[in-house]
């Protein structure tokens, strides 16, 4: 279906996209004007219908909107041809993103960063490890953004090689301090089975957010360290870091690993306590660590209600892993 571009931008301009949940504006035209000029817009407009586009991931549009660029000589542009990489990217046409990409003088990083993060979301993995190899060669600093998504890319390749060439940039560079990146660096790591160089990053991070901690706790649980994850966990209860599920889920099966009741005890406690154990993914986990702690006896007779008392253990206090 070939739909007219202006006026679809007319429809998007005209509705103020008030409403998000409606039906996409391309099924409306047929009640609007069929002929409207675009062509004296600023760029500042196409930027501004692009950037909804790529809230919409409106690729049919976009497509259509690229094609006009190209008629009126903006085909180049720098800012109007990175919002349609990520627009491509969003809508996973990455090799049309590819193809534009080549075309587009390529002086910000904000340009490789979208195409990077579009391998790394969908693949091929290698191909944002290249890209990132090739925007060093050309003299483009990488930052915040950057490594997060090629980190991933290593992770999922296993490439832990790649993955310590990254973490040297991310020294140079300055970015060995931030969460995001440590917790990528972290992930990477952990999925290439070396934890103590995973600890090292989460050692030289001093502010740490709760993703930090989940990430090293799920190091240790991954790499069949249960009694480290466990110890981590008591560190991060004496930080006072309010835990997630994510923390309660790692913690919980790796306190069933080591068969560990005391803290599988305590966590359980600190699970109906804080009304974590309506997840599915926690109760999954105290099912888990249930099994293999109780002995068959004790385990039936095992009910929320005896939990419950662990709130009233003195000794607990924020501590909900000791
Ligand atoms: C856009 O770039 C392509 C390839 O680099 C070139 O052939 C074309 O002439 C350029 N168009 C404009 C309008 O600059
Ligand atoms: C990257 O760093 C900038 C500047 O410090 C900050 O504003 C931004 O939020 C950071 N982004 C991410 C994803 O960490
Ligand atoms: C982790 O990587 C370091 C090099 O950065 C290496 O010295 C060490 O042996 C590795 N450990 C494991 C368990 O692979
Ligand atoms: C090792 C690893 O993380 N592999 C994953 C790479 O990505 C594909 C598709 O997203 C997954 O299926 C793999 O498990």
């Amino acid at each position: 279906m070939s739909v007219n571009i202006n006026v679809i931008v007319v429809i998007l301009i005209s509705c103020h996209f008030v409403n998000k949940s409606q039906t996409p504006p391309t099924t409306h035209h047929r009640h609007l004007p069929r002929k409207l000029h675009l062509t004296n817009r600023s760029p500042l407009d196409y930027q501004y219908i692009l950037k909804t586009f790529i809230a919409r991931r409106a690729i049919q549009p976009g497509r259509q909107l690229h094609a006009h660029l190209c008629l009126i000589g903006l085909g180049n542009d720098t800012i109007l041809g990175t919002k349609l990489v990520d627009l491509y990217c969003s809508c996973n046409y990455l090799s049309n993103a590819h193809l534009l990409f080549d075309r587009i003088s390529k002086q910000n990083v904000f340009l490789w960063n979208v195409l990077i993060r579009g391998y790394a979301w969908n693949g091929p993995y290698n191909a944002a490890v290249s890209l990132y190899y090739e925007m060093i060669k050309k003299g483009v600093v990488p930052d915040n953004f950057t490594f997060p998504f090629v980190l991933k890319a290593c992770s999922n390749l296993s490439a832990i090689d790649v993955g310590l060439e990254v973490h040297d940039q991310v020294v140079r560079t300055g970015w060995e301090t931030d969460v995001f990146v440590g917790a990528a660096l972290i992930d990477m790591y952990a999925k290439c089975g070396n934890v103590s160089n995973a600890r090292q990053v989460f050692d030289k991070i001093l502010e740490r957010d709760v993703v930090l901690w989940n990430s090293m706790l799920a190091a240790y649980a991954q790499n069949s360290h249960p009694e480290d994850c466990l110890a981590l966990c008591s560190e991060m209860a004496l930080n006072m870091v309010r835990p997630t599920v994510a923390t309660l889920v790692t913690t919980i099966s790796a306190a069933a690993d080591v068969a560990a009741l005391p803290q599988g005890r305590e966590l359980h406690g600190y699970s109906w306590r804080q009304g974590f154990h309506v997840q599915d993914k926690v109760k999954t986990a105290l099912v888990d660590i249930k099994l293999k702690c109780e002995s068959p006896q004790q385990h039936r007779s095992l009910g929320p209600s005896r939990y419950l008392d662990f709130s009233s253990s003195p000794s607990t206090g924020p501590v909900f892993c000791t």
